[in-house]
């Protein structure tokens, strides 16, 4: 069961101190609503100061922070606001946090270390829209709609937060991370909705987009070079794969976050209904499925203790690559 955005926003209200966070390797979603939410609610406080000032009451300043475990990818630092999301690392106050927020995450453990950051006092909500999602805050919204951001982007309107550029931006960058900039089946009229009232702040699409996704590294080209010309296909279940070793990314010199989005170049073979992208990650390998038209990659992942959406999801395991997908084609070959 959901609780409701206005019980939410009392929890918010009565907070001093906030945290809010997202999981690990982030993307735009975490980024966009993480940093749409901060935005506002920064807003927010100002707002109820004002109102408290007006009324001659004494008002304790909210802390927000948006604390990640790992550092933001470089293709989503051109945010006007991205300087304000905080590293773990470098994270070294020592609050007791109130409040906090797990954004786009369909279970705790995809926070990481930043569970470290709570204290036995604070109260967690879980928001959300992963199919995978497993209610785990004291307070939950889990809806399965485009995007978190989207989700952030009700939250704000129907509270009366008002927008402004920087969150425009932000929750711009989260529809067009989730979406595929439009592409997938995602896209609602209300994703359409959203996406002109947020250019009507000023934002200019193009260049989000160029942002975003004109951002390659050689070396990422490179591997890109590689996994097209070497991937392998299951005719039988119309399964496209690739498997990238650490030695790959040496090779190729890439860094293990510049793979994200190979599994989708895959799926754009014509024949292909589901790609399977595999890497090493030290002694696991995690996986990143797609799918074109109604395979549930969710429930594949779901083999692996991964999850996610029906056409995207993810897993990390300790099994093999021939383990993994022995059980991922003999599960697509029962259905
Ligand atoms: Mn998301």
């Amino acid at each position: 069961m959901n609780n409701s955005f206005s019980e939410i926003l009392d929890l918010i209200k009565k907070s001093n101190r906030i945290l809010l966070t997202g999981h690990t390797s982030p993307d735009g979603d975490v980024v966009g609503s993480g940093l749409g939410l901060l935005l506002g609610l920064s807003d927010l406080n100002k707002e109820l100061k004002k109102e408290a000032d007006e009324k001659g009451e004494i008002y304790l300043d909210k802390t927000i922070r948006f604390i990640l475990e790992d550092k933001v990818p470089d293709n989503l630092n051109f945010l006007k606001h991205s300087i304000l999301i905080e590293e773990l690392e470098n994270y070294d106050s020592k609050y007791e946090f109130d409040l906090m927020i797990c954004l786009d995450s369909g279970n705790y453990k995809r926070i990481g270390k930043v569970e470290q950051l709570k204290s036995l006092n604070t109260v967690v909500i879980n928001i959300d829209h992963h199919v995978s999602n497993d209610n785990f805050g004291d307070y939950n919204y889990v809806e399965y709609i485009s995007s978190t951001s989207e989700i952030i982007y009700n939250f704000l309107n129907e509270m009366k937060i008002q927008l402004n550029y920087g969150i425009s931006e932000s929750l711009y960058l989260g529809l067009v991370n989730d979406t595929g900039n439009f592409r997938h089946s995602n896209t609602t009229s209300e994703v359409f909705k959203m996406a002109s009232n947020l250019v009507k702040y000023g934002i200019e699409p193009s260049e989000i987009v160029r942002n975003f996704s004109n951002t390659n590294s050689m070396g990422r080209l490179k591997i890109m070079g590689k996994v097209l010309s070497d991937f392998k296909f299951e005719d039988n279940e119309k399964l496209v794969y690739y498997y990238m070793s650490e030695k790959d990314m040496v090779e190729a010199g890439v860094e293990s976050d510049d793979t994200g989005g190979l599994g989708e170049l895959l799926l754009s073979y014509e024949k292909a209904s589901v790609s399977l992208f595999l890497k090493e990650s030290g002694d696991f390998i995690k996986g990143s499925f797609r799918s074109k038209y109604d395979v549930d990659v969710n429930k594949l992942a779901n083999n692996f203790d991964g999850g996610g959406h029906k056409k995207a999801a993810g897993f990390k395991t300790e099994k093999s690559v021939e383990e993994i997908l022995e059980i991922v084609i003999n599960q697509m070959k029962l259905n």
